[in-house]
């Protein structure tokens, strides 16, 4: 049976529950992080705990524990449940209050969950042929408003875009910012190439810094391929040769079509194809064993 830590002790699944007066459900008032591990290595691991500190720090969420006990809650929870390639969601919410907004009614601590589960892909075959994707209307929040690098339990935003891609019968979505270039996808970050140099949107255009676009810096600088953290429009999506998404779910995932126009060839790319491969053996180095 699944067990899911709860502020320190283990729950069965069915027994795994938060108060409805927990801020995290009125508000979503809280913070998470989606992380993987390969082959009992929590990869990047320290990278997603320095996230998280980072969003609620942002929030002025106080984390009852320290970087290295929740580093301890994830690795315990991952052998609790003899899970070797898995999902994790780790979440800390604002705790307890009473019906106001207020966070210092909040007078526990604050509440933190890590959830381990098997992995959830696309389909292989996506892999093999590329995703097709579209533009939705709903644009990524503000910067000034809330700013996208807090991973905040506040997802209504890309929600509401993946939803306009499935009523238009797509899987993904990608969303612009308020002046109209291209921010990243509902749950991932987008590349695209062209003459062998890559470019994705600036972290500081309304994107988060996903710790898989990270790694693709790392690995294409270890490469010697030029990347340019540039604004990208859609007309540049559109003329690109090649374009992926990259997220810790997805990992990364070839796009062969947006808004109806071929990507490239209209198959995955010579440079995404490399990039997948070299990702993959990057995910079984890095990170924290268990
Ligand atoms: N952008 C956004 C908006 C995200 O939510 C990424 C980029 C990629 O970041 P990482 O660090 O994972 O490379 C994310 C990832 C899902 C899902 O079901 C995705 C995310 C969170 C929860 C669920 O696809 N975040």
């Amino acid at each position: 049976m699944m067990k899911v830590y709860i502020n320190g002790k283990f729950y069965e699944k069915e027994n795994a529950k938060i108060s409805v007066f927990d801020h995290g459900f009125l508000y979503g008032d809280g913070v998470f992080e989606g992380i993987r591990s390969y082959k009992r290595v929590v990869f990047k691991l320290k990278e997603h705990i320095d996230r998280l500190f980072e969003s609620a720090q942002s929030i002025c969420l106080e984390i009852p524990l320290t970087k290295p006990r929740v580093i301890k809650a994830v690795c315990e929870t991952l052998r609790v449940n003899t899970l070797d390639n898995a999902y994790i969601r780790l979440i800390v919410s604002r705790g307890i209050g009473d019906l106001g907004l207020d966070p210092r009614k909040c007078k526990g601590n604050a509440t933190v969950v890590v959830i381990t589960d098997k992995i959830a892909l696309y389909p292989e075959r996506l892999y093999k042929e590329g995703l097709a994707i579209i533009t939705v209307p709903t644009i990524r929040n503000l910067p000034e408003a809330l700013n996208p690098q807090i991973k905040s339990l506040n997802y209504l935003n890309n929600i509401l875009a993946k939803i306009e891609a499935i009523n238009c019968g797509y899987e993904e979505a990608i969303m612009l910012d308020s002046l109209g270039y291209v921010a990243e996808c509902t749950g991932d970050n987008i590349f695209i190439a062209k003459h062998n140099e890559l470019y994705t949107p600036p972290q500081c255009m309304g994107t988060l810094r996903g710790i898989t676009r990270d790694t693709i810096l790392e690995i294409a600088s270890k490469k010697g391929i030029t990347v340019h953290e540039h604004v990208i429009t859609r007309h540049e999506v559109y003329i690109a040769d090649e374009c992926f998404l990259t997220g810790t779910a997805a990992e990364v995932i070839p796009v062969v079509k947006v808004d109806g126009r071929k990507i490239g060839s209209g198959r995955p790319g010579s440079l995404t194809l490399k990039l997948m491969q070299e990702f993959h053996k990057v995910t079984k180095k890095e990170g924290v064993k268990y």
